[in-house]
């Protein structure tokens, strides 16, 4: 409404204007009308009285005279004549003739003073103001055969011009205003009846009213934009906390609730047989697994895996899947199965041989070998058939888990072109120079530039992967999107730091802190006035472990107050024990511990308790909730989820976290005590702080991490990125269309 007003007012002054314009022109136009029709009857009505007035002009009595001039007068126009001799004095006038007007004021225009020949007598006109109004006066030659014998004047009213002048601005006025109001009033109602109309139209298109199958496809794009700025506002309003149920209506918004397809090498949930014949469930340790489970259970969908466990294979149905978590059963496993010899190739070989030590900065040199290569590239193929098998659109949504399958999205792209795959890579990313020394190192790049988007946990690691596309790939890169364009495809490359599920469902199984203490010190037989730290990791070189132990017989060395007093428990999963180098670490690591047990031990008190075994998730937690400090001494780590999960069992807010600082999370835990774990010295100084810790700063420190672990939950990792897909894919489809139009265009011209 506020908008027509203005327009009718802009209408109203614009016209006004214009009429004024107008006003003056025609006002001028009219007067030098009317002074031309004056004069042309002051010459008319002298030259018809001519023969008269000659006739009279020289008579001694005037009256002759008198009665022409009062005859001419007769003109309602002619107010008043007068006739004026050649020695410009007065003949004879008409009563009315004003006394202002004399024949010697106008003769002097009649006879030009530097001609005084009769032929150069000429007419002359004026306007005169005089006190009645203003007049016009006429002086007209009287010549009797070319001698000039005086010059009449005619004084003609302008009152009537004025009249007509008047009436005629009334007219236009009146006029302009009638059109303005209708200009005005017809531009508002042509405006409201076409809006309305158009917005009628757009929402009945909207709700799919049209029947007209060209504008589906368009539709579908903007209903899908309208949505995503709602939800997008929706998302803003709902603020920090992502929950599965969140996450869950995130794929529904963005995604239509696509099925996600996850392909990993680790599976979930591992059917083994036991020694007694019993078929139980392990849950692998693995940071990959804590992380991408919650995910599935939110979004649903099927997770692709090597199917790994001595009873995999009789609990999977024929295609290898099975329904899961036990119980719940809201997403399938399908399991890929590997002959021994892929296993030792693609697995063992080149992903743990050679990937693993090339990206992390640990020391333990890589092994390529083309054998491991030729299974690398036949189970990465093999995966990626069966995402195709599994997948139930042409433009599903694959994540693609770390380093065992860099060449799958090129192969999941060459067969599925329209899906969204997105590939995650949980380890870090060297620099451009020490990842040169792969020989299949473009090969690799290749394959993982089929992802639509490639996460790393830090831009660090980005920037890595960039400069290597930069160095060994024909490829742009675009820095402002952070995305490498190749064939004119882009791949987005992002940071995604990754966490946990938030809360952590195994808690609910996990007694009270207290509790936890009191059975972990009963089981460790450790007295009650003991100090405890942990440790929790596969058995990896790039764990640190043994540096880590190293730490803690510094410490017991430099801090004699700890003897006797501290012990430090290491929860050790074996890991990948078919490889030499893993072998080696399990006997240092021993042989460190008894070291420091034998020069520290006494009596029943062991300062390091080594628990050698995978552990299900509820010990762990209980472990982390006893501890008095938890030392992660990571020599490289992408993210390292001990140090969050230690953090989200500390309900108390009790407890120190020492932290290496070669570990993505070092870079968000910053309430730790970080340290390098190579530098013995200061790692037990640290150590030595965190068991000296009042109370107060350790729930200072805490509160801060946990708060910060609850935001930055694995959800919101997950969601981030799909959120980033399904742009991504409105992108595609648009442009994808705008081609197809082009090309239909193109085609039909
Ligand atoms: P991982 O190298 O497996 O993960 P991490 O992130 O520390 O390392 O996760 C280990 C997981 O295994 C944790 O959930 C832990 O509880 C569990 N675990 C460890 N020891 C265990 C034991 N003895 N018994 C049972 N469970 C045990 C890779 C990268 C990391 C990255 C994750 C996720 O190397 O840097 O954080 O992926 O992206």
């Amino acid at each position: 409404m506020r908008r027509a007003i203005r327009f009718v007012l802009a209408l109203v002054v614009g016209l006004a204007l214009v009429t004024w314009v107008v006003l003056v022109v025609v006002q001028q136009t009219t007067r030098a009308w009317f002074e031309k029709d004056v004069n042309l009857r002051a010459q008319l009505a002298v030259s018809g009285a001519r023969r008269a007035l000659i006739s009279h002009w020289q008579e001694e009595q005037r009256a002759g005279l008198q009665e022409l001039l009062d005859e001419i007068t007769h003109d309602e126009r002619i107010m008043a004549a007068a006739a004026c001799g050649a020695d410009l004095t007065l003949l004879s006038r008409t009563r009315e003739f004003p006394e202002q007007i004399s024949c010697l004021e106008l003769g002097m225009h009649v006879r030009p003073e530097t001609d005084t020949s009769d032929a150069a007598w000429t007419s002359w006109t004026s306007e005169k103001s005089l006190p009645g109004g203003n007049v016009h006066v006429s002086a007209i030659p009287v010549i009797d055969r070319n001698q000039a014998l005086g010059f009449m004047i005619l004084v003609h009213d302008l009152g009537f011009v004025e009249r007509r002048e008047a009436k005629t601005r009334l007219f236009l006025l009146l006029a302009f205003g009638f059109l303005a109001l209708a200009a005005s009033a017809v531009t508002v109602v042509a405006a409201r009846v076409s809006w309305r109309s158009w917005s009628n139209d757009l929402r009945r298109l909207l709700r799919g009213g049209s029947q007209r199958p060209e504008f589906q496809p368009l539709l579908r794009d903007v209903r899908e934009l309208v949505e995503r700025i709602v939800a997008e506002k929706d998302g803003d309003r709902e603020g920090g906390a992502w929950t599965p149920q969140r996450l869950k209506q995130t794929l529904n918004r963005y995604l239509r609730g696509e099925k996600v397809v996850v392909v990993a090498n680790r599976e979930p949930y591992i059917h083994e047989r036991s020694k007694n014949g019993e078929i139980r469930i392990v849950h692998p340790a693995s940071g990959l697994v804590t992380a991408i489970e919650p995910i599935m259970r939110a979004c649903s969908g099927v997770w692709i895996a090597h199917g790994s466990g001595s009873a995999d294979r009789e609990t999977a149905d024929r295609h290898g899947r099975i329904r899961v978590p036990p119980g719940e059963e809201s997403y399938l496993i399908r399991r890929v199965w590997l002959s021994p010899e892929e296993e030792k190739g693609y697995y063992f070989g080149f992903a743990n041989e050679g990937l693993w030590p090339l990206c992390h900065v640990a020391h333990t040199r890589p092994i390529f070998r083309s054998d491991d290569w030729k299974h690398y590239r036949a189970v990465n193929q093999k995966f990626a058939d069966a995402v195709c098998d599994e997948v139930d659109s042409k433009d599903p949504i694959v994540l693609v888990q770390d380093y065992h399958f860099a060449l799958a999205p090129r192969l999941i792209r060459e067969r599925l072109p329209r899906a969204t795959v997105i590939m995650f890579w949980h380890i870090p990313w060297p620099n451009s120079e020490r990842y040169g020394i792969c020989p299949w190192r473009n090969e690799l790049l290749e394959g993982m530039l089929g992802a639509s988007i490639l996460g790393f946990h830090t831009q660090y690691h980005c920037n890595n992967f960039v400069e290597s596309i930069d160095r060994y790939l024909e490829a742009r890169i675009d820095r402002e999107q952070n995305a490498v364009v190749q064939r004119g495809r882009s791949t987005l490359v992002r940071p995604y730091p990754i966490s946990l599920e938030w809360p952590i469902r195994w808690l609910k199984k996990v007694p009270s802190v207290d509790e936890c203490r009191t059975s972990v010190f009963r089981e460790l037989n450790l007295p009650q006035d003991a100090l405890l730290g942990v440790g929790v990791d596969r058995l990896d070189y790039t764990k640190g472990v043994e540096e880590r132990l190293l730490a803690v017989e510094r410490l017991l060395e430099r801090f004699p107050s700890f003897r006797k007093r501290f012990t430090f428990v290491q929860l050790a999963a074996p890991s990948r024990t078919v490889i030499d180098r893993y072998r080696q670490l399990n006997e240092s690591i021993e042989q460190v511990a008894a070291r420091i047990n034998e020069r520290f031990g006494h009596g029943e008190y062991r300062p390091v308790v080594m628990l050698r075994a995978h552990h299900e998730p509820p010990t762990v937690f209980r472990y982390y909730r006893a501890a008095d400090l938890c030392y992660v001494s990571s020599l490289h780590d992408g993210m390292n989820l001990v140090a969050k999960e230690f953090v989200a069992a500390r309900e108390d807010e009790r407890g120190v976290l020492v932290l290496s600082q070669f570990t993505g999370a070092a870079r968000e835990l910053t309430e730790a005590l970080i340290v390098n774990p190579y530098d013995l010295d200061e790692a037990s100084s640290a150590l030595a702080t965190a068991l000296r810790m009042s109370t107060e700063e350790q729930h200072e420190r805490m509160r801060s991490m946990r708060s910060f672990v609850s935001e930055f939950n694995v959800y919101r990792w997950a969601g981030r990125m799909l959120v980033d897909a399904a742009r991504l894919r409105s992108r595609d489809r648009l442009t994808g269309r705008l081609a197809d139009h082009i090309t239909a265009v193109v085609g039909a011209s």
